[in-house]
């Protein structure tokens, strides 16, 4: 049956950077993310006997090669093989944002196309199932399935069975709660994550520190969201994120994913803090800086954002909600 889902992208706020086994993608780290309300992907699958080779389309674009259509054509083996399916599919897939521009396309991307495609071959996963078949996709697509706050849990086991996703406070939790995405620049970036934090993980001497704080900084973040303590939060997010790009560029090759822009804003943001403006930022593996702040102050902050030249275009996002099925299909 013809099915459609939306899953919304998410931003970590502890980050994952480095996995612990590349074949069942487990990482090395648990992560926590906000899920956000304004970027989403749109995913509709069919499987159709008629059909002699999977078809996918990515934003309005055929992908019959490159490395997109290797994970593509991995993922959807996978959910043949847990439906006992041997039906190809056609695919169709859009995002409301630039892809691969460090703004979590592979995270709403897979979640959708996980819970799209697990309903269409006649499965129907819990939450956490679901959440496990969207990591194979791509390890923040596991936290993609929730909404609102979501916790990615490294687990420890060889299996990989104690990796997966949950949400710890819902979209409704946190309502002054704000993340302003800067966009500048809208290049694919030039590393993507999988071969990035590869490379970290296996030669910078700051990847053990990095993975170290990033597990204690996860349990602390917990509790400080759940405190909805929004200094202490911005803080920890702030600092973790800085420890992960020094690893990243330590790393060979050194992966430097900020633009001069990226640090312009970096340093504005510090300086409207100490003026009395409270925000922290974060950043991905790619130049776009997220900047966290409370109701009161986004209008004021998205003004003087506006003003930093090579700032593109900002967008200001709540919590947003947890992947779900639609009735509107793309074909
Ligand atoms: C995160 N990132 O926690 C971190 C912060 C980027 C920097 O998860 O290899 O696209 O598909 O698991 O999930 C980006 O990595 O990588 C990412 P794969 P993914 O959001």
């Amino acid at each position: 049956m013809k099915t459609s889902a939306i899953a919304h992208s998410n931003i970590a706020l502890t980050k994952y950077w480095g996995r612990r086994d590349a074949k069942l993608m487990l990482p090395d780290n648990s992560s926590v993310s906000m899920t956000l309300d304004r970027f989403f992907s749109h995913t509709t699958v069919e499987f159709d006997p008629k059909l002699k080779s999977d078809l996918f389309v990515l934003n309005h674009k055929s992908i019959s090669g490159g490395n997109e259509r290797i994970e593509f054509e991995r993922f959807m083996n996978r959910v043949r093989s847990m439906a006992h399916s041997s039906l190809f599919c056609r695919v169709e897939s859009k995002n409301n944002f630039p892809t691969a521009a460090g703004l979590a396309s592979s995270a709403s991307g897979f979640a959708a196309l996980a819970l799209a495609s697990s309903k269409a071959a006649g499965l129907d996963l819990s939450g956490k199932e679901l959440s496990q078949l969207a990591r194979f996709g791509s390890g923040s697509a596991s936290r993609s399935v929730f909404g609102g706050f979501v916790e990615f849990n490294a687990g420890i086991k060889k299996d990989g069975s104690d990796s997966f996703a949950r949400s710890f406070a819902n979209e409704a939790f946190w309502p002054d709660f704000r993340m302003i995405v800067s966009i500048v620049s809208l290049e694919r970036k030039k590393w993507n994550s999988r071969i990035g934090m590869d490379a970290t993980r296996t030669s910078s001497p700051y990847y053990p520190a990095w993975n170290k704080t990033a597990n204690a900084d996860t349990k602390k973040i917990k509790r400080l969201i759940q405190k909805k303590d929004f200094s202490g939060v911005g803080k920890l997010a702030e600092s973790n994120c800085l420890r992960m790009h020094a690893s990243m560029m330590t790393s060979d090759p050194a992966l430097f994913y900020w633009e001069p822009v990226t640090l312009e804003v970096i340093k504005s943001v510090i300086k409207w803090r100490e003026e009395g403006l409270e925000s922290y930022f974060t950043i991905d593996a790619g130049p776009q800086v997220k900047m966290l702040c409370l109701k009161k102050n986004e209008r004021a902050l998205v003004k003087r954002l506006n003003k930093i030249k090579g700032v593109q275009k900002t967008v200001t996002c709540k919590a947003g909600p947890a992947a779900r099925i639609i009735t509107e299909h793309l074909f």
